[in-house]
């Protein structure tokens, strides 16, 4: 569906790059409308041009605020060249139909950030190019729209190489062009109007956000965008939280690492896992993952890899707990988790979560690829004169998967694919290790023969050695520090086996 260019109405502000278009243009014979400042401009290039005044017998008016607000112009534009109708009346009020619109808009950002008045941004809001713009890109059929001096040299080529014909297909490529040009103008002046942020959260809320009761505090708003039913299906109990879709989030990437393994059970609190727990049965995968910290279990999130039956459900009835989620219920342990009106059980769908995460920094956002690595068999790398044995790099790998998922600093330390504790979050890794045993202590778990994990490496052997102490003989972390050989010649002579995974797994 090409088309040979006849007419084209040319407005721009910067006539920066003009030159060559109106050149070739004129060449091909093609008749070209403009606005005063650009005639001005092509009549002294020695091109013929016609004023758009004379098509509009109406002269610029308002300072130049209405040139090409007209019918007569838009009409020429927004015609429908197939349609008897449209082109029966370009006839009747002598409408010229018009091929091609090139704009350069009045430079709103530009006159911002100079740090003009007000007036004069004011006057920086084009009306009229935005809507020759507008109206050529949706009227791609007939209409090319070229709506930047960006796009000057890819224009040309397509004229000269063609003879002015061109394709529907590139129609429509300027046409989505225009509408960036368009939508990233109009953001601009909104950003200028808004610069308090009051109708931002607002905004947000109207267009495709889902309204939460409150933000992370009772004081703050929040919205969740997302597509949450393509992610779950909700069985049972009350609105989400902004806190609880939180949670649901880090229980969800946190069981992704467990999917194709033996029964799994996590329990989770502040995004971290306090519980976790894989077993021949999920029954007893969620005792012992609630045995990790029954403590921090009450108000947690529960996720499973497995469909929860009845006698696991009937265990979680017996705690307080927010949300549940499983790939499938079966119908009894569906009817006992459903005893609380409020418990949230989402049956959670075999899809992909996004390949990149973003959040929220100073002005803007910070956006990343997902961490995707989990760290295998194959990937370690044994530094020590002890090799760790199959069930230890077993609990090694076990522990990696829970430390990729906590908050930095952290250690997690596991046994039998147990998880007896971690430290969360702390401003030091010796500060987390302490934790952990501490932790660990406090539910009675006997650390001797329990693996530890670290989400970066160790900048000094304190950590080894504080491990040692608490009956640890096996140690995953991802190698790198200057001070390695420190921590590895600890762990020779205290007969300790450390692995190295050359990754690092922060999560701040
Ligand atoms: O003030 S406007 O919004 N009113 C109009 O009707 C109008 N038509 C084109 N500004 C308008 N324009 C803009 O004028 C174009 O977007 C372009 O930036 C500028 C070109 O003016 P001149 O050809 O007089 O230099």
């Amino acid at each position: 569906n090409k088309k040979t260019i006849k007419s084209a109405l040319i407005s721009v502000f910067s006539k920066d790059g003009l030159e060559p278009i109106v050149k070739e243009l004129d060449r091909q014979g093609v008749t070209i409308y403009s606005t005063g400042g650009t005639e001005k401009f092509i009549n002294d290039l020695g091109v013929n041009v016609v004023p758009v005044e004379d098509v509009t017998s109406y002269p610029s008016i308002l300072g130049g605020r209405v040139k090409t607000l007209h019918p007569k112009v838009f009409g020429g534009i927004l015609n429908r060249q197939n349609h008897d109708g449209d082109v029966a009346e370009l006839v009747e009020y002598d409408i010229p139909q018009i091929d091609v619109v090139i704009v350069d808009l009045y430079p709103f950002e530009k006159t911002v950030a100079s740090g003009a008045s007000n007036q004069d941004i004011i006057e920086k809001i084009d009306i009229g190019g935005i809507s020759l713009i507008r109206a050529a890109a949706k009227n791609y059929a007939d209409v090319i729209c070229v709506s930047s001096v960006t796009d000057y040299a890819e224009f040309l080529e397509l004229i000269s190489a063609n003879n002015g014909s061109i394709s529907e297909e590139d129609r429509k490529r300027f046409a989505g062009k225009a509408f960036n040009v368009s939508s990233h103008y109009d953001t601009a002046i909104f950003n200028y109007f808004n610069q308090n942020n009051e109708e931002t959260v607002l905004k947000l809320s109207e267009t495709n956000g889902k309204v939460l009761r409150y933000g992370e505090n009772p004081h703050q708003k929040g919205f969740f965008f997302g597509d949450f039913d393509e992610l779950f299906t909700k069985l049972h109990g009350k609105e989400l939280s902004y806190n609880n879709l939180l949670d649901v989030d880090a229980a969800v990437n946190l069981m992704l690492e467990f999917k194709n393994d033996a029964p799994t059970f996590a329990i989770l609190k502040h995004n971290n896992a306090c519980g976790l727990a894989q077993r021949d049965t999920l029954h007893q995968a969620y005792i012992d993952a609630l045995a990790g910290d029954p403590v921090s279990a009450f108000g947690g999130v529960l996720i499973s890899n497995t469909e929860i039956d009845a006698a696991t459900a009937e265990e979680i009835h017996k705690l307080f707990c927010e949300v549940v989620i499983a790939p499938s219920f079966s119908t009894e342990a569906l009817e006992i988790l459903k005893g609380k009106k409020n418990r949230i059980l989402l049956q959670i769908h075999d899809i992909d979560m996004p390949k990149t995460n973003v959040r929220s920094c100073l002005n803007g956002v910070l956006v990343q690829d997902r961490n995707d690595v989990t760290d295998t068999a194959e990937d370690l790398k044994t530094v020590t004169n002890i090799t760790p044995t199959d069930a230890q790099i077993e609990d090694l790998l076990f522990a990696s998967k829970i430390c990729k998922h906590t908050k930095s600093n952290t250690i997690v330390l596991a046994k039998n694919k147990q998880l007896c504790a971690s430290g969360t979050g702390q401003t030091s890794r010796v500060d987390a290790l302490q934790q952990a045993i501490h932790k660990a202590g406090s539910f009675n778990f006997d650390l001797n023969g329990a693996v530890m994990a670290s989400d970066a490496f160790f900048p000094f052997p304190d950590c080894v050695e504080i491990a040692d102490k608490a009956g640890i003989n096996a140690v995953i972390q991802p190698g790198g520090s200057i001070k390695d050989q420190l921590s590895i010649d600890y762990c020779n002579e205290n007969e300790i086996a450390m692995v190295m995974t050359g990754t690092r797994h922060f999560k701040h």
